[in-house]
């Protein structure tokens, strides 16, 4: 299948409607497709190859790169900005990129002659380029890493075709209004941020693109401007919350669903958003399914409170025997870069194993339980266990260790570890050392001298003893 390409769709048929706002910038659709074409004229001076990396926050300049990748026929590979130098070297060098544009706020001399300043990109003299005319389904619009029990990162290959169907899919839930803005400051490298600038071209809305995480910065503009829809994870709503709770403060009247996905919210903090009025609308997806595939209908969310829904119109779900959530989806990635047997390893019979587990109500509404594997959520990042393990075992004198999720009021769970070492620990240095080699959201918050770890009778760390200890 193929598709006229949406920013030139959308730019022949509503020019003048405002595409993308970062609160400072407005551009219509008309001036997007402009400033878009003139950069993959720049960007074609380069001759990036294929794919090309991008690192960038949520601001304008990043938000065209992806576009011009995209529309000049290209792929574009997601570098999460939080990541070591390491983390990232082992994606750009598994992506086989040889050009990666970064953002001027992320810039850093010591990068190497094939990272891109998005500000040099701008000065090379070049003509606009011709945007590719359609996007054929099967063409893989866009990369994104995803780690693994194996520790080892694994790039998650999205299709035009993918992100098609789940923007569809989420307007056959949400509604769509010729007057809906979507605030964007969920992270355009994650799909929670991506989708979001993938829906705009596709419905032809406005983008409210905001670069940092500020809540009171969030309220203001939710007071003040006509945005109808956010998407948060939990962190960022009970913050939301906290905030109204200090201020006072109302959202416009317009503003008519907050997006909850990317992880579990407590029930309290849901009550608070019912007694304060905020419209909760919670969902399930992840990297894999190109966004939210479950979710709960406005009109349910008061008497499903907890519950992430149904599936969307054309998502099917069922629970394995042990309860773990099983999906159909047009949605669902082609597969994992340079990983062939990777997706049908995760495959039963047709149906995607998503590693969560959950349980459905007498009305076929799903809970998210908890994971089948050792994954934890902190901010609405995923952090695998293994990958910090595997950097701490380079420690000296560190034997042995375990890193296990604690619950935690501000983030939902960080790591901690439980460490077998020859010599006494010093907190403080293996903090620093954490900090050097990861992202630092997977850096452990604590680490526990233990003599040995809990094994069962083939050797494998039982985790959940560990849990229980803390
Ligand atoms: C929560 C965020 C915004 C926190 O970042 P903030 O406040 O900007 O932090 P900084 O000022 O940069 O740093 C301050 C200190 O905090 C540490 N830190 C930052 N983030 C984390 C974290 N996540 N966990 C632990 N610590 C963190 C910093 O390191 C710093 O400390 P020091 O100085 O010591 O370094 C930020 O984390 C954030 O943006 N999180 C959201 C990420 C996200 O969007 N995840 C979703 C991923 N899932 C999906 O995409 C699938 C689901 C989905 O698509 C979806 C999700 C939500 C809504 C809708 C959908 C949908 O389906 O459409
Ligand atoms: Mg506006
Ligand atoms: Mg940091």
């Amino acid at each position: 299948m193929q598709t006229q390409n949406w920013l030139l769709k959308q730019a022949a048929t509503q020019p003048d409607r405002v595409a993308v706002d970062d609160g400072a910038t407005q551009l219509t659709f008309a001036q997007l497709r402009d400033r878009v074409a003139q950069l993959a004229g720049q960007l074609d001076q380069l001759a990036p190859g294929d794919k090309v990396g991008l690192l960038t926050t949520n601001r304008l300049a990043g938000y065209l790169a992806a576009l011009a990748i995209i529309c000049s026929g290209r792929t574009v590979v997601w570098l999460n900005w939080r990541l070591a130098n390491e983390e990232l070297s082992r994606q750009i060098a598994d992506s086989q990129l040889h050009c990666c544009l970064v953002a001027d706020e992320l810039w850093r001399p010591e990068m190497g002659a094939d990272f891109i300043r998005l500000q040099k990109l701008a000065e090379i003299a070049a003509a606009p380029a011709a945007l590719v005319p359609a996007f054929d389904s099967d063409r893989i619009a866009s990369i994104m890493y995803t780690s693994g029990t194996t520790g080892k990162p694994k790039g998650v290959l999205q299709t035009f075709g993918n992100h098609f169907y789940s923007a569809v899919s989420s307007a056959l839930n949400l509604g769509l209004t010729g007057q809906d803005e979507w605030l964007c400051v969920a992270p355009i490298f994650h799909i929670s941020g991506f989708s979001i600038m993938m829906r705009g071209l596709i419905y032809g809305m406005t983008v409210r693109l905001v670069a940092k995480f500020r809540p009171a910065a969030i309220e203001q503009i939710l007071a003040a401007e006509p945005v109808t829809i956010m998407s948060v994870v939990p962190f960022m709503l009970k913050k939301l919350v906290s905030q109204r709770q200090a201020s006072g403060q109302k959202y416009q009247a317009t503003f008519r669903c907050m997006l909850l996905g990317g992880g579990t919210l407590d029930r309290a903090t849901l009550a608070q958003c019912q007694q304060l009025g905020i419209p909760v609308v919670q969902c399930y997806g992840m990297t894999e399914t190109c966004s939210q595939v479950i979710a709960l209908r406005a009109s349910d969310a008061l008497a499903k409170i907890g519950s992430v829904g149904q599936p969307l119109f054309t998502t099917r779900m069922k629970l394995a025997a042990d309860g773990e959530i099983l999906l159909k989806t047009p949605a669902l990635t082609p597969g994992y870069l340079n990983l062939p047997a990777k997706l049908p390893a995760k495959m039963v019979d047709g149906w995607y194993r998503t590693g969560d587990i959950g349980h459905l109500d007498k009305d076929g509404y799903l809970y998210v339980d908890g994971r089948a594997d050792e994954m934890m959520i902190s901010g609405g990042e995923n952090i695998f266990p293994q990958e910090v393990e595997q950097v701490y075992l380079r420690y000296p004198g560190i034997r042995q260790l375990a890193v296990v999720g604690q619950p935690d009021a501000e983030w939902g769970e960080v790591p901690v570890a439980f460490v077998v070492s020859d010599q006494p620990l010093d907190q403080a240095q293996l903090v620093a050392f954490g900090y050097r080699h990861l992202a630092h959201y997977k850096v452990p918050r604590r680490y526990l001298r233990v003599a040995k770890l809990p094994t069962n009778a083939s050797g494998k760390i039982q985790r959940y003893l560990l849990r229980k200890q803390l």
